[in-house]
C-alpha cells in the first residue's frame, strides 16, 4: 500500500510551549481537531484508533479525518489505520526521538493537509514518560493505559495521567485474567488528575466504544 513515510527534522526552537500554543490557535482557525494518543507500546493506541474511527465514521459519515503515527522505523501502524478505515495515514520518522514536540508535529500536518480535515489523531511514539513533557499542540491529549499494564501506573508516571485531558483504559476484556481493582486505578488516577473522564473500553468486544466517542463527538461540536 501507498504510505507516505515522512522524515521529521530536528527542532532548533527553544520554547517549545509558546511554539505548541501557536500551533493551537492555529489548529483552531483551521477547524481541525487535532488529537494526541498517548501510551506505553502495546497498550493498543493504533487498535483503538481504528476501532474509534470506524465508530465516528457511522455516526458521521462526512467526517474528515487523518492519522499520523509516529515511530522511531517502520510504517506498520500507518498501514493498519488506512487499510482497516480507508482515511489518510502518514508515517512519521522520528530520526530515534522518543517523542514528538510542536514543531515535529507541524511538519506532519502540514503533510497531511490538516486543512482539509476535521479531525487528526496523532499516535504518538509509545512511552510513558517524555512524551508527556512536550506540549504537541494538539487540542487534547488523551492517554491509554491497557488492563495488563497494571492499576498502579498512574503511580508511577504521575506527569504522564496529570497532563491527559481523557483516560482510556483498554483491554477491557482481559480483565479476568488480571488483578486489575477499577477503583483501586480511579484513586490512583485522581490522586495527579482530578477531572479527566475515564473510559474503561475493548476494542476487541466493541464494549465502552460508544460512549468514548459519543464524548469525543461532543467535545469535537463544543471546540467548533
Ligand atoms: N484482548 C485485547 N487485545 C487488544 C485490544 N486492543 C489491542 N489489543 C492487542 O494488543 C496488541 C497491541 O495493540 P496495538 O494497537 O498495536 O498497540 P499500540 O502499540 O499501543 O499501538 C495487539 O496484539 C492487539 O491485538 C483489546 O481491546 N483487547
Ligand atoms: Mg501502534
Ligand atoms: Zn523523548
Amino acid at each position: 500500500m501507498d504510505i507516505r513515510t515522512i522524515q521529521l527534522k530536528k527542532t532548533i526552537l527553544e520554547n517549545n510551549d509558546k511554539d505548541a500554543d501557536l500551533l493551537r490557535a492555529q489548529m483552531r482557525e483551521e477547524g481541525t481537531f487535532y488529537i494526541n494518543v498517548m501510551s506505553s507500546p502495546g497498550s493498543g493506541k493504533t487498535t483503538m484508533l481504528a476501532g474509534t474511527i470506524r465508530l465516528l465514521q457511522k455516526l458521521d459519515g462526512s467526517l474528515r479525518i487523518g492519522v499520523m503515527e509516529a515511530d522511531i522505523d517502520s510504517d506498520v501502524d500507518a498501514q493498519t489505520i488506512h487499510r482497516e478505515t480507508g482515511v489518510p495515514a502518514v508515517q512519521l520518522h522520528t530520526g530515534g526521538m522518543c517523542h514528538l514536540d510542536a514543531d515535529m508535529s507541524r511538519q506532519g500536518l502540514r503533510e497531511i493537509g490538516s486543512s482539509d480535515l476535521d479531525i487528526v489523531f496523532l499516535e504518538n511514539v509509545g512511552n510513558l514518560v517524555c512524551p508527556a513533557e512536550f506540549d504537541t499542540g494538539a487540542e487534547i491529549d488523551v492517554v491509554i493505559l491497557s488492563v495488563p499494564e497494571g492499576d498502579d501506573k498512574p503511580l508511577k508516571y504521575p506527569l504522564m495521567f496529570e497532563e491527559a485531558d481523557v483516560v482510556l483504559v483498554t483491554k477491557l476484556d482481559a480483565m479476568p485474567a488480571f488483578d486489575f481493582d477499577e477503583q483501586r486505578f480511579k484513586e490512583n488516577l485522581r490522586a495527579c488528575n482530578r477531572t479527566a473522564p475515564v473510559f474503561f473500553i475493548s476494542a476487541r468486544t466493541g464494549d465502552g466504544m460508544e460512549d468514548w466517542c459519543r464524548w469525543l463527538m461532543k467535545t469535537y461540536n463544543e471546540m467548533k
